[in-house]
């Protein structure tokens, strides 16, 4: 039977008959068959990925590149008069995350499949995910985003764990997702569920009963935790999500033949970030209860189990009162004293304790002291833990820490964002990268070779011509292509600095106004949605969407300048931004951006960074040299120092620095206040002269000079400017997440061993 035929006894009719949605359903099904032929049986150590996001993004393409079924499926449409494009767009994008944590969880399950590893993961099936975010009135407005469907990619079954919460007994049930590795095996991403969740007490956006926790246990990805009753229920999703998990795993091997004993024989088990980290003493619990002793069961734990921090933002490393895991976990408060106990017999220092003297549990403490790994996201990270954030707990466990500098799969980020550059490095290195991304190296050869500078440019301009389709027809904004496409795309947060890159809008404005115009139009792209109970936040996006229109509006400086901000950001929307990027915004203070991984997909895809020595923009400037990346800014250390001190003024910046001052009071600048709301402009405004928690002033005029560095270079050398876009993705191989991933197995998890 050829392609077509399968599909059609699928349909049960000509393709050609077929609506998008019926060839969808059919690829789907197609899909979940094929796959299920990869599953392969489990020997030795098999990991479980524990993480509260898997930010997975649409799955149907990324399922048949990994089959070998895509150029198939597209021929075999396109002959019926179908386009697969289309039909992608009929599947709802499951937005089970938030940003870069959820999004990596899913690039390593990618990984872990296509290296062969058995790995799986675990989590909740969300079932709104993440909020979809509108603009109305220059305001972000939030609702749910629903993705399932009475077809979707995770499959129901009837295995159900019991789950106590508060004292009364739930019962969790498993659905089943299949992870499809290229041209590798099949493993599964587990999500776990109540059957009794109500999507119907929703209302007015995303507000809901937050007390009925049989209806919206699983609801939303992070529930607004501005409230004690929302921080209440992130600690009711927390314990499903591990003690379903925990006897998930215990089940699993015991059906291969594991007799608790020898757990750490049959299982690995990674805490992505701290929201998992209850997996402990919940395990602890659940091996007393087969009749392992205490001591043993934490033995046994502690090899079992590994930490990855992803932050060093002090209000994300979770502490939760005493006062919410007594009513809502009551079962594991006397093991987690124990734990503390025991702690405090290994060490004297207070601030290393478990729980504090203000009854605080300080997860993240609990995972170092009690698995066998804690790992930073980069080498930059990985330093700062161990020389200052964790700096106590390296010194009493040295060899617990290591670092892995995190990767993101080419598969989706290259194969499937840029099938056009793809196609390009196919014909001049061959295909070896799909599967190992060194080989992007040979590239190399052609750095002088304008031939090949050419067909790079080529395919740059027609990426842009497509996002400027996409714009028009999704964002209803008309972009000149032939502009620098700038973007910065990413959660909205203080440390990301978004609000550097609008003082420098705010900038070009004036410089443009004053005739000094810059050497190329730019198209400035914001892609970020803020946190629904982050003021701040909110009120950047509001100065972005604001600006925007005063420039729209502004004949003289609109032919130079123009300002797009993407409404609700998510994988879809980073498919299409990122292979259209010349210039990759990466500027967070130094030492507050773990690693990004954003920062790699456009590197991959042949943009430049300009962006400050933080997080894995120091690697991706050492892969690629200086010549090759624009870096500005205050290095990590003087940030951590100027924080030390603590004599940081924003008011002195801005009394001494007249560039400054113009971009912060044009905020409140009558031209704004007539575009948007007084009260969010003030608020920022005001947060910037007397706060600026994140040293955005500081980086301000090195960032100016810089990005008009970047600006000229890319339009009087357009050659020079391609040859450091060959070198970025020649260079990007290391960040492959095949690569992190065989250096998680190697040092931490030795999978099928
Ligand atoms: C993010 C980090 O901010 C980012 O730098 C890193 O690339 C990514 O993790 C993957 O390691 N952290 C989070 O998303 C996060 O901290 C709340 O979420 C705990």
């Amino acid at each position: 039977m050829n392609f077509t035929e399968t599909l059609q006894n699928l349909t049960g009719k000509p393709l050609a008959d077929c609506t998008d949605q019926e060839l969808y359903l059919a690829l789907l099904e197609l899909v979940r068959q094929k796959s299920a032929d990869r599953v392969q049986p489990v020997t030795g150590r098999k990991l479980y990925y524990i993480s509260a996001e898997f930010l997975i993004g649409k799955l149907l393409s990324n399922n048949l590149i990994n089959l070998g079924l895509y150029e198939e499926a597209r021929d075999a449409l396109a002959a019926a008069g179908k386009r697969l494009s289309d039909i992608e767009e009929v599947e709802p994008e499951p937005s089970l995350g938030n940003g870069g944590l959820g999004r990596l969880a899913a690039c390593f399950l990618d990984s872990l499949a296509t290296l062969g590893l058995p790995g799986d993961g675990v989590g909740l099936r969300y079932h709104f995910g993440l909020f979809h975010q509108s603009f109305e009135d220059g305001v972000q407005n939030e609702k749910p985003d629903p993705w399932l469907t009475a077809h979707s990619w995770a499959e129901k079954t009837d295995v159900t764990y019991p789950v106590e919460l508060a004292g009364k007994e739930y019962t969790a049930r498993l659905y089943k997702l299949a992870v499809t590795g290229y041209e590798g095996r099949t493993n599964t991403l587990n999500l776990f569920d109540l059957d009794t969740i109500d999507e119907s007490i929703v209302h007015d956006g995303i507000a809901f009963d937050k007390t009925a926790i049989d209806k919206n246990l699983t609801l939303f990805l992070y529930p607004d935790d501005s409230d004690e009753a929302g921080r209440r229920l992130r600690v009711y999703q927390q314990y499903l999500m591990v003690s379903a998990g925990a006897q998930l795993i215990l089940a699993e091997c015991a059906a291969r033949g594991c007799s608790y004993h020898d757990l750490a024989d049959y299982a690995a088990i990674q805490i992505n970030d701290t929201h998992p980290s209850m997996v402990i003493p919940e395990l602890i619990r659940l091996l007393g209860e087969k009749g392992i002793e205490f001591e043993e069961a934490v033995a046994i734990v502690t090899k079992t189990c590994a930490y990855t921090n992803h932050t060093i933002l002090a209000e994300a490393l979770e502490k939760w009162p005493r006062a919410y895991l007594d009513a809502v976990v009551p079962q594991l408060m006397p093991i987690i004293e124990k734990l503390d106990a025991l702690a405090r017999t290994r060490t004297k220092d207070e601030s290393l304790a478990i729980i504090d003297k203000d009854d605080r549990v300080h997860m993240a403490h609990m995972d170092i002291h009690f698995t066998h790994s804690t790992n930073g996201v980069a080498a930059l990270h990985t330093e700062i833990l161990k020389n200052s954030e964790l700096h106590g707990f390296y010194e009493l466990y040295p060899e617990k820490f290591n670092n892995k500098t995190n990767g993101i799969t080419f598969r989706r980020w290259l194969l499937e964002c840029d099938p056009r550059l793809t196609a390009v490095l196919e014909q001049r290195i061959g295909s070896g990268f799909r599967k190992d991304a060194t080989e992007l190296e040979k590239l190399l050869a052609f750095a002088d070779d304008e031939t090949v500078l050419g067909e790079l440019t080529a395919v740059k301009k027609a990426n842009k011509e497509a996002l400027a389709d996409w714009l028009l027809r999704t964002q209803k904004v008309q972009v000149n292509s032939s502009a620098l496409f700038d973007i910065q795309s990413k959660r909205l947060h203080e440390y990301k600095r978004q609000q550097l890159n609008l003082l420098y809008l705010i900038h070009q404005y004036h410089e443009i106004k004053a005739g000094h115009l810059p050497a190329v139009p730019l198209v400035s792209i914001f892609g970020a949605k803020a946190a629904p109970a982050y003021t701040i936040a909110k009120d950047i996006i509001h100065a972005l969407l604001t600006l925007s229109k005063v420039i729209a509006a502004d004949p003289e400086v609109s032919k130079w300048l123009q300002v797009v901000f993407v409404e609700n950001y998510n994988v879809t929307a980073a498919e299409k931004l990122i292979p259209a990027c010349d210039l990759s915004e990466q500027i967070s203070l130094a030492s507050k951006e773990a690693s990004g991984t954003g920062n790699m997909k456009f590197m991959l895809n042949g943009a430049l960074t300009l962006g400050t020595m933080d997080g894995a923009n120091v690697e991706i400037s050492q892969q690629v040299g200086d010549e090759n990346i624009y870096i500005f800014g205050q290095t990590s250390d003087q940030v951590i120092h100027r924080y030390a001190v603590g004599d940081y003024d924003p008011a002195q910046w801005v009394e001494g620095d007249a560039n400054i001052r113009r971009a912060i009071d044009f905020l409140t600048g009558p031209e704004m206040l007539a575009a948007g709301h007084t009260e969010n402009l003030t608020r920022l405004h005001d947060e910037l002269i007397h706060k600026d928690w994140f040293q955005t002033l500081p980086d301000f005029n090195a960032y100016v000079v810089r990005k008009g560095q970047a600006l000229s270079d890319y339009a009087c050398d357009p050659m020079g400017w391609r040859r450091k876009c060959l070198v970025n993705i020649a260079k990007a191989g290391m960040f492959s997440s095949d690569r992190t991933i065989a250096e998680y197995d190697r040092d931490i998890w030795h999978l099928g061993k």
